[in-house]
């Protein structure tokens, strides 16, 4: 009896997984077996065996990733071969016979050193494949992109892709901690297991580098911003080695973050003043010692005089001292310094939107060759909405890198389905017009605007130990489409929906197009039921989860909500025009000119740019009071249309993915309620007018909303207010 009904549960448990080979883990490479018979027997025909010309652990790779998808497509092992109809060839365009280079000859001009080249050929009769680049990770790039082409279904007949990378450092910041804690992170502890390191090399390691490879992100800096020395001893350098062996095959390069005060801290010298010699000494070294250890090292990331952390102002040197000392250290090893313009001060009475730009525009020009200047996507920090920050139109002489938050600290944490790619894609089309119309940010970062050497974007990591890297199934997406845009930033998100979607779930559209949709809007969606209207910085402190818009007694002024949105009984919100903290001249002059007056700022950053009376006549006709409460509502809204959505989605999912994002949705759902609610009632406070008819009363009082208090809420450091 008993074992009956053991035998029952295994049917009903294990079937329903082992007929479902989806799984959270392999991300977007599921490379699920293709049902479709006259598909795959179109494939089988054009690949009937492989052959790679040359010998390195990249070309290794790419092998290994092409037969592994071509056994999970086919069920049938891809076999080496040397000749014949249907023979995939992957060679570096060096190692390939003169027939086969001269015929993709007129294409090389047209990638970089990190592209690739995939071609249907006739070769002696016979019909082939080939993959080539000018390097092994240009061809391990097309292998991928091979194999993408198989799981989205397309036609592989008549190839003839071209492709590059048009942002040459790609990378991923990781706020990990040594102690395995991540800042801002929601989805476990650290990857990397510092302490078992170098010995114990764990197989996520090995996949997290794959997934990386398949969407051309080149770099990792595996260390947080607020950074500890201790990753910079011999101790730990040999456990950072470890890991660049693992990430090197796959084209990625490991970088650090550098605590400035590192030479003081390690007690070899007793100052770190950029300008002392013993100081530059030092950190020569110590470049020296690392790239002993680990030739390709991409070099260091410095959060610098920024919240608390050291850097050249303690010296009272400037930012050009610093980053141009840490770069002469790594300089000749081909090494970089991303230097952060995440600054403001709590001694500047400044709008804190003004500060970095007044800090750093100064320097234009004046950073050695190998320095990017990392840039956050607006002048805040991270918000689920804001305009491109001014510097990115304002240094054309220094190669700027944008710095993008895949970790959804201000968006909901891991809960919150949020699809970030449709915020990095509006920054990216923002038009900056430092060389006149059409001047998009895109352009600025990609180098094309006025011919930059050095070119970089970063994404702050969504990853952690969860089982499926991300906490949320759709936080893969933002992992995702980051790199998909860094590699190309025109890219559309909608594309990117699409295409994560096909892989990562199934290629039926019916499931495709609504959850596409789905994704689009989500990013509307948070902006309406957290900050509307152009509403900035309104969490509640240290954690930055939930509302607080009433927060009002922080140390330091500029981390109060109270000082974003500045609502009294006249109004809400940061007059920046030329009234008030003139931060719109930091634009230029058609933004300047146009945002200063409310009638012509785009609604989307109203209270951004404007502060104005509860009564303020929208472009809808109503009042102010009253587009910000139904924005609110329409937030809320739209959760509940993607719960509905995904309810029809149940078919085409596992069931475990399909239940976890259910039950992910109704946290979305009742949070978003929240927002709505302890914002109007706050809000409602000022403005004395009543909540319109058509959005629910607030279930609560206002002394209720201030009362939560959540102190083991995730990714906050025990330290940080
Ligand atoms: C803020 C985060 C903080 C980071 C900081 C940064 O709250 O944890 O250290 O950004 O980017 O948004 O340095």
């Amino acid at each position: 009896m008993k074992l009956k009904k053991i035998s029952l549960l295994l049917l009903i448990f294990y079937f329903p997984l082992a007929t479902n080979a989806q799984s959270d883990y392999d991300l977007w490479l599921q490379y699920e077996e293709i049902q479709d018979a006259g598909l795959s027997q179109s494939y089988l025909n054009l690949l009937t065996g492989i052959k790679v010309i040359g010998n390195s652990p990249t070309l290794d790779a790419s092998r290994h990733e092409i037969s592994n998808a071509y056994t999970s497509f086919f069920d049938e092992e891809l076999k080496n071969a040397n000749s014949g109809d249907g023979l995939l060839i992957l060679a570096n365009i060096d190692q390939l016979p003169s027939d086969l280079s001269n015929s993709v000859k007129s294409d090389l001009g047209k990638i970089n050193s990190e592209g690739y080249i995939i071609r249907s050929l006739s070769n002696n009769g016979n019909k082939i494949t080939l993959i080539t680049g000018k390097t092994d990770v240009g061809v391990l790039y097309g292998s991928f992109r091979l194999i993408k082409e198989m799981q989205l279904h397309n036609d592989i007949s008549n190839l003839a892709i071209i492709d590059s990378p048009k942002i040459q450092k790609r990378v991923l910041n990781h706020w990990d901690n040594l102690d395995r804690t991540v800042e801002r992170g929601y989805a476990g502890f650290s990857l990397w297991d510092w302490h078992l390191l170098p010995e114990l090399i764990k197989p996520e390691y090995t996949d997290y580098a794959r997934a990386n490879a398949s969407i051309g992100i080149n770099g990792t800096v595996l260390t947080n911003v607020n950074a500890n020395s201790l990753i910079l001893t011999e101790q730990y350098i040999e456990k950072v080695k470890a890991l660049a062996e693992v990430f090197r095959p796959y084209g990625i390069q490991v970088y650090l973050t550098a605590r400035f005060s590192a030479p003081l801290e390690s007690g070899d010298v007793d100052t770190a003043d950029p300008l002392n010699a013993e100081v530059k000494q030092w950190w020569k070294d110590k470049a020296d010692e690392i790239y002993a250890e680990i030739p390709d090292f991409g070099g260091f990331l410095v959060k610098a005089n920024s919240e608390g952390q050291p850097g050249p102002n303690n010296y009272d040197r400037t930012h050009v001292d610093g980053a141009n000392m840490l770069a002469e250290a790594v300089a000749p090893h081909d090494g970089i310094i991303m230097w952060r313009a995440f600054v403001y001060s709590e001694h500047d009475p400044e709008d804190r939107a003004k500060q970095a730009y007044s800090e750093f525009v100064p320097f234009d020009g004046q950073f050695k060759d190998n320095v990017l200047v990392q840039v956050k996507n607006g002048p805040i920090d991270f918000q689920p909405r804001e305009p491109f920050h001014p510097m990115f139109g304002a240094m054309p002489n220094t190669p700027l890198m944008m710095e993008f938050q895949i970790t959804q600290e201000y968006l909901g944490f891991a809960s919150h389905l949020v699809y970030l790619p449709k915020l990095f894609e509006e920054t990216l089309e923002e038009d900056t017009y430092v060389n006149g119309e059409n001047s998009t940010v895109a352009k600025v970062i990609d180098g094309s605007l006025s011919n930059k050497k050095l070119t970089g974007i970063a994404g702050v990591a969504n990853i952690g130990t969860a089982k499926n890297w991300t906490g949320h199934p759709f936080g893969q997406s933002s992992w995702y489409g980051f790199g998909r845009l860094a590699w190309d930033p025109y890219m559309s998100s909608e594309e990117i929906a699409e295409e994560w979607l096909k892989m990562t779930f199934t290629n039926e559209d019916e499931f495709v197009e609504p959850v596409t949709d789905l994704m689009i809007k989500s990013r509307e969606a948070v902006v309406k039921y957290m900050t509307p209207l152009g509403l900035h910085h309104i969490m509640d402190t240290g954690h930055h989860y939930g509302p607080g818009p009433w927060v009002s007694n922080l140390s330091r002024p500029e981390w109060n909500p109270v000082y974003y949105h500045k609502a009294d009984t006249d109004g809400i919100g940061f007059d920046r025009t030329t009234s008030g903290s003139d931060a719109l001249s930091q634009y230029a002059d058609p933004i300047a000119e146009r945002y200063n007056s409310p009638e012509t700022t785009p609604e989307k950053y109203l209270l951004w740019f404007h502060h104005l009376p509860w009564d303020y006549q929208m472009k809808n006709g109503e009042t102010l009071w009253h587009n910000l409460a139904i924005t609110y509502q329409e937030g809320v809204e739209d959760v509940e249309e993607m719960v509905e959505t995904w309810k029809n989605m149940e078919e085409y999912v596992d069931q475990e993915r399909y239940e976890k994002v259910s039950m992910f949705l109704q946290i979305q759902l009742k949070e978003a309620k929240w927002w709505r609610d302890a914002c109007l009632t706050y809000f409602q406070e000022f403005s004395n007018m009543e909540i319109p008819e058509t959005v629910p009363q607030p279930e609560h009082d206002l002394k209720y909303y201030k009362s939560l208090e959540f102190p083991f809420a995730p990714g906050i450091r025990p330290s940080w207010e």
